[in-house]
């Protein structure tokens, strides 16, 4: 499948360096939006976005869901990546073609080539809901980067260093930034601060954020 019309190659994302292994790459998204919002709502109608607690017993503010052979779940037993939708008691919903062509081109264009991922974690946000600063470690590997893509409402995201009581960075990211880290950086701290009130024109008054992952 071509990823890139010759018009997309002649106006590439802006790169914005963020760290030693991280990049910012601004519309990244953009020219396949549609067709990720029309995969994202097949995959949201076999494992629908839903609240999730954290192993302490919070809920968490945005509500979640997953495709890829993996789907990340955390309840009172603890944060872990399984192969069944504990809702659906099905596996996840597969990972539709777009998320994993965007993926790769993406970590490639960040420095890190054959990018496979196995699991997509969903966000969605209403406004006011945040993600506290954590580390992702619960994947089998580090070597592998991490994709993220934001849509809809902005978002300011926190990445911060390897303690969590490190300074952050604050990073503005809008509808169809695509955001890569890994390698040397693959560990910080980061979060999203409370989603500011707001509607956007194709979603509505929420943020949505697909991170991929290879987590087996
Ligand atoms: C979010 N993202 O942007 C939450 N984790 O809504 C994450 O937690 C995240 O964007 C690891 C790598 C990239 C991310
Ligand atoms: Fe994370």
């Amino acid at each position: 499948m071509d990823l890139f019309t010759e018009q997309d190659l002649q106006q590439p994302a802006r790169v914005e360096r963020i760290s030693a292994q991280g990049v910012v790459l601004r519309g990244f998204a953009l020219p396949r939006v549609d067709e990720l919002l029309a995969a994202l709502r097949g995959v949201l109608q076999q494992s629908p976005l839903r609240q999730m607690h954290t192993p302490g017993g919070l809920a968490m503010s945005a509500r979640l869901s997953s495709c890829g052979t993996l789907g990340w779940t955390t309840d009172r037993d603890g944060y872990r990546y399984s192969p069944l939708d504990p809702l659906s008691t099905r596996p996840w919903p597969a990972m539709p073609e777009v998320f994993l062509s965007l993926a790769d081109a993406a970590a490639s264009v960040a420095g890190f080539s054959d990018f496979v991922p196995d699991a997509c974690l969903i966000n969605a946000y209403a406004p006011g809901a945040k993600m506290s600063l954590h580390q992702d470690k619960n994947e089998r590997s580090y070597t592998a980067p991490i994709v993220s893509v934001s849509l809809g409402l902005p978002a300011i995201f926190q990445f911060g260093g390897f303690a969590r009581s490190d300074p952050t960075q604050r990073i503005s990211l809008f509808h169809g930034d695509v955001m890569v880290w890994g390698g040397v950086d693959r560990l910080r701290f980061h979060g999203v601060m409370p989603i500011k009130p707001g509607r956007h024109g194709l979603l509505g008054e929420q943020r949505i954020n697909i991170t991929l992952r290879q987590a087996g």
